[in-house]
């Protein structure tokens, strides 16, 4: 990959333009709270809807409409955008979101010490979902068409390089951390029983009209119409506003739009026997 666009440290890539080989180095040594929460991903896995389920269920203020702060300002992520952001002085629970491997997180979180909610989603999905991300956002390397988009995916070489490893790492390292593991079709499927299974690992208590109304504001739908949860406040030099958004299509399957028969072939060739390691059975459509 192209050296203005990508990084890498301890094998592992991040973006140039949003973070330093210094700070990401730093966050080993990150000062954990017991009550902090973090969502962990892989890109394109469910994180800013998740993201918004967390706040939905924390802040009751998001939940009844009476405060209006954006997504990244109340879940900033862990190794990105930091220039403007005093992590210590953000109200408890604090609530990062990171595509860090499980090796690079901070050190304390291998303690068991605070909350861990690991979302993953079938790979095809996510890469489809990353090639159309990569014409959204100007700080990753452009592609020049899907095929060749697929050849860096499964060679690792883009943000948070290779899906399986990142995948594997936390899956394998679970009994390290406090952790919760959910995936996108899961939640998909039905969202209320997720919602449920985030609130009991959390230790927070909503009534039936509360978890209601997080359902509701978290569906893909409503979530689209709120420019908070669709970060459309995020400024001209990161995105291409007329390329997209974060909040796409939200569906299961979509790889069948783009992908040809020969090249799920070579995905499977290259992934679906690899991926037989992994304790989670995916649902492709
Ligand atoms: S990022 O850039 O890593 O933070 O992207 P991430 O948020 O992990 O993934 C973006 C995909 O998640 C979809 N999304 C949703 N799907 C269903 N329901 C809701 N509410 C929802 N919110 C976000 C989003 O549309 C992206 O998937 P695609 O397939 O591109 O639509």
């Amino acid at each position: 990959p192209s050296k203005d666009y990508l990084f890498k440290y301890k094998g592992f890539y991040f973006a140039v333009k949003n973070t330093s080989l210094e700070y990401v180095a730093s966050l080993e040594d990150f000062e954990i709270k017991d009550s902090d929460i973090f969502l962990a991903t892989y890109p394109k896995s469910g994180t800013v809807w998740t993201q918004n389920i967390l706040s939905l269920i924390i802040h009751e203020g998001h939940r009844n409409g009476t405060e209006n702060v954006a997504t990244m300002d109340r879940i900033p992520w862990l190794e990105y955008r930091t220039e403007n952001k005093d992590y210590a002085a953000l109200p408890l629970p604090r609530i990062f979101a990171t595509h860090l491997p499980y090796y690079l997180v901070p050190r304390d979180l291998r303690n068991k010490r605070a909350c861990i909610i690991y979302v993953t989603r079938n790979p095809k999905d996510v890469m489809v979902s990353y090639y159309h991300f990569s014409k959204y956002i100007s700080t990753l390397e452009e592609v020049p068409d899907f095929n060749v988009f697929m050849e860096r995916f499964l060679a690792g070489k883009v943000l948070a390089s290779s899906w399986l490893d990142h995948v594997a790492g936390w899956y394998s390292h679970a009994e390290d951390f406090n952790i919760l593991f959910l995936t996108y079709e899961e939640m998909k499927k039905d969202l209320r029983s997720a919602v449920l299974k985030i609130c009991n690992f959390l230790g927070r208590k909503l009534s039936e009209e509360e978890v209601d109304s997080v359902v509701r504001q978290a569906a893909f739908e409503n979530m689209r119409k709120d420019p908070r949860a669709n970060y459309e406040n995020l400024p001209d030099d990161i995105v291409a506003k007329d390329k997209g958004s974060f909040l796409r299509k939200g569906t299961v399957g979509d790889w069948k739009n783009i992908m040809t028969v020969a090249q799920s072939e070579r995905f499977d060739k290259v992934l679906k026997e690899k991926m037989k390691i992994l304790p989670i059975k995916f649902i492709w459509d």
